[in-house]
This record gives structure tokens, C-alpha cells and sequence, in this order.
């Protein structure tokens, strides 16, 4: 491959105007996942001055401020965070399928890189995993695919 002219984002490269879009559902959870993408960005460089936090309801409402966020401008990447969690609802199949639909919509709509950092579990325990203790931190993974956006972005 060493021919082809390849262009790729790198984590070394962060600088940039991000957008956190927060559910409160689940906040417990989802609180975690702030901590984590916030942590991430600013270890790879980027200025507190340079995040900008947005609460919604829930998961439902993340795509819709996500949307706005992208149509005002200003931002060069948003992560949204989340947890949706089956437990006993009925719900979960519509709030996380409409949340992942939506989100994918607003990203290509906008040509904004829209992170997807929500957490679509059976269990609080998975989601728990998935915040911060064996399985990783799921929003510092959602803050890391926006900044290797935000640099590949820069070379186009
Ligand atoms: N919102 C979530 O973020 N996670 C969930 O698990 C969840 N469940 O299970 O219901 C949830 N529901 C609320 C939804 O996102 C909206 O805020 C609500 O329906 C009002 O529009």
C-alpha cells in the first residue's frame, strides 16, 4: 500500500470545536460516559474551551439536538451519549432504533461527524461494562472516532 496516496485522521491532531450531546435517562450510566469522552478529548489535546455540553431528555431527543447543534454551525464534531436499556420496557426497540437512525440521518444530512456513543443493552449490568469498568468506556471510544473525523476531515 506504501504507493497510494492514503488519508487517514490521526489521534495527534485533535484540535477542533466539539459538541457533547447528553441523555439524562439513565444518568447514572450515561454521566460515566461524559466523564470518559470529556477525559479523552482533552488528554489528546483539545481545550476545555473547545467542548461545548447539551442536555436532552433522553435518547430520543439526542438526534434532533444534534441536528440543531450541526445546522448552527460552529461545531466540527458531535458526540452524542446515551444508554438504552432493555430491562422490562417495550420501548427500548423504538427509542434506540429512532436514536441510531436519527443520529446516522443528522451526520449525513449535515456533513457534521456525528458520534454515536450510546450504549444499547439488555441489562444495566452490561451497561455498567460498558461505562468505565471491564468493558472499556464507550463514550471515550465515541470521543476518539470524532477526533479521527475531525483530523481526517482537515486533509479533505
Ligand atoms: N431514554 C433513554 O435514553 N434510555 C432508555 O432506556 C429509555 N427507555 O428505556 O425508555 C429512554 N426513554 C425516554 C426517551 O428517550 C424520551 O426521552 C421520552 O420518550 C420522551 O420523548
Amino acid at each position: 500500500m506504501k504507493d497510494i496516496k492514503t488519508y487517514e485522521g490521526t489521534f495527534t491532531d485533535a484540535a477542533g470545536r466539539y459538541a457533547l450531546v447528553v441523555a439524562r435517562f439513565n444518568s447514572f450510566v450515561v454521566e460515566a460516559l461524559l466523564e470518559g469522552a470529556v477525559d479523552a478529548l482533552v488528554r489528546h489535546g483539545v481545550n476545555t474551551s473547545d467542548i461545548a455540553i447539551y442536555r436532552v431528555p433522553g435518547a430520543w431527543e439526542l438526534p434532533l439536538a444534534a441536528k440543531r447543534i450541526a445546522e448552527k454551525g460552529g461545531v466540527d464534531a458531535i458526540i452524542t451519549l446515551g444508554a438504552v436499556i432493555r430491562g422490562g420496557t417495550a420501548h427500548f426497540e423504538y427509542v434506540a432504533g429512532e436514536a441510531a437512525k436519527g443520529i446516522a440521518a443528522v451526520q449525513n444530512s449535515t456533513g457534521v461527524p456525528v458520534a454515536f456513543g450510546v450504549l444499547t443493552v439488555d441489562t444495566i449490568e452490561q451497561a455498567i461494562e460498558r461505562s468505565g469498568t471491564k468493558a472499556g468506556n464507550k463514550g471515550a471510544e465515541a470521543a476518539m472516532s470524532a477526533v479521527e473525523m475531525v483530523s481526517l476531515f482537515k486533509q479533505l
